[in-house]
């Protein structure tokens, strides 16, 4: 094992007795949402991923330690630390060696979750694109990392923050699939519909688990994106969301908003705009993830357990 690792006592078990678990990201709790949502809503996620068989392991850095499954104290800790850094691929081991602490973003959850063979993450949204990349070269590192760690990804699509169409062609051309559960669209976040098909639908978890474990066993060594639409009931109109978003990224650049305070800034400016819904629908689309990552994580350990 990575010595860097810290895997608490309730996911070392799981592992023990071939439970299934979820890994589960920080960023979302330390810059993607507000106190005291954030710490409710990861709360609630990590409950829901329990309900449905599997142990979560919320991840982070924290003096130093890639921790994998944080207990109740430590989430606090992220969800309230004024000095908790965002950290992708290139800044893990600058957290690591100043014994510092860290949020992992979707790139740097997926790294760690490899390293303790974690084979499913949950998360809210991917990073992607961003429109105006031709100019900004503004491409999230998470699709990066999607192409060459081998974890199933669980998220409700793309924000439209994001130029999805161009997301969608980063991901074809680094051959990372795109599973969509329950329709053919692939999702938008906020809204079910991307305008854009994923690549292949599997509904069920058993199906889908039997194409992560094909992809894995042919040597592809790719992530897989599992596109879960946010539920009908608290989807946002297209409309609206397309408007908040507009004046959120001509804020961005007035204010020169770069890297990766992007999205962040981007989140936040949603979220006043629309007077708290946004935040509302990422809260339930996340708790939404974890019930299908739950679900194929069992699926996923099967295969493991035989
Ligand atoms: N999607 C959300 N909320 C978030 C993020 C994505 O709904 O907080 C975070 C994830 O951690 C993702 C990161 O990995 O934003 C992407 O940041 P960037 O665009 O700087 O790569
Ligand atoms: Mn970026």
């Amino acid at each position: 094992m990575n010595p860097h690792l810290l895997i608490s006592p309730e996911v070392q078990a799981a592992r023990r007795q071939g439970t299934a678990v979820v890994a589960l990201e920080s960023t979302i709790v330390a810059h993607g949402m507000p106190w005291p949502q954030n710490l409710e809503t990861a709360l609630q996620v990590e409950h829901t991923v329990r309900q449905h068989g599997a142990v979560p392991a919320t991840i982070a850095v924290l003096d130093g330690r890639l921790c994998v499954g944080l207990d109740r104290a430590q989430l606090e800790r992220v969800a309230t630390s004024p000095d908790m850094a965002k950290a992708s691929r290139r800044d893990l081991a600058y957290a690591v060696a100043r014994r510092g602490h860290a949020a992992t973003t979707v790139a740097a959850t997926m790294i760690v979750a490899h390293l303790a063979d974690i084979d499913v993450f949950v998360t809210g949204g991917i990073g992607g694109v961003h429109r105006g990349a031709a100019e900004s070269f503004d491409i999230s590192a998470d699709l990066q990392e999607l192409a060459r760690t081998p974890v199933a990804v669980v998220c409700a699509g793309a924000k439209s923050i994001l130029d999805i169409s161009l997301t969608l062609e980063y991901l074809e051309t680094h051959g990372v699939p795109v599973i969509s559960v329950g329709q053919d669209a692939f999702a938008a976040f906020y809204c079910r519909d991307s305008g854009f098909k994923a690549d292949f639908r599997l509904d069920d978890p058993a199906e889908q688990a039997a194409f992560i474990r094909a992809h894995w066993d042919l040597g592809l060594g790719s992530g897989v994106v599992v596109s879960n639409p946010v539920p009908e009931a608290d989807a946002l109109p297209a409309d609206l969301v397309n408007g908040w978003i507009a004046q959120a990224l001509a804020e961005a650049r007035q204010q020169n908003i770069a890297g990766k305070g992007t999205t962040p800034f981007l989140l936040a400016r949603i979220k006043t705009l629309s007077q708290g819904r946004s935040l509302a629908t990422n809260k339930a689309l996340v708790v939404h993830n974890a019930v299908a990552g739950a679900r194929l994580a069992v699926a996923l350990q099967a295969t493991r357990n035989g």
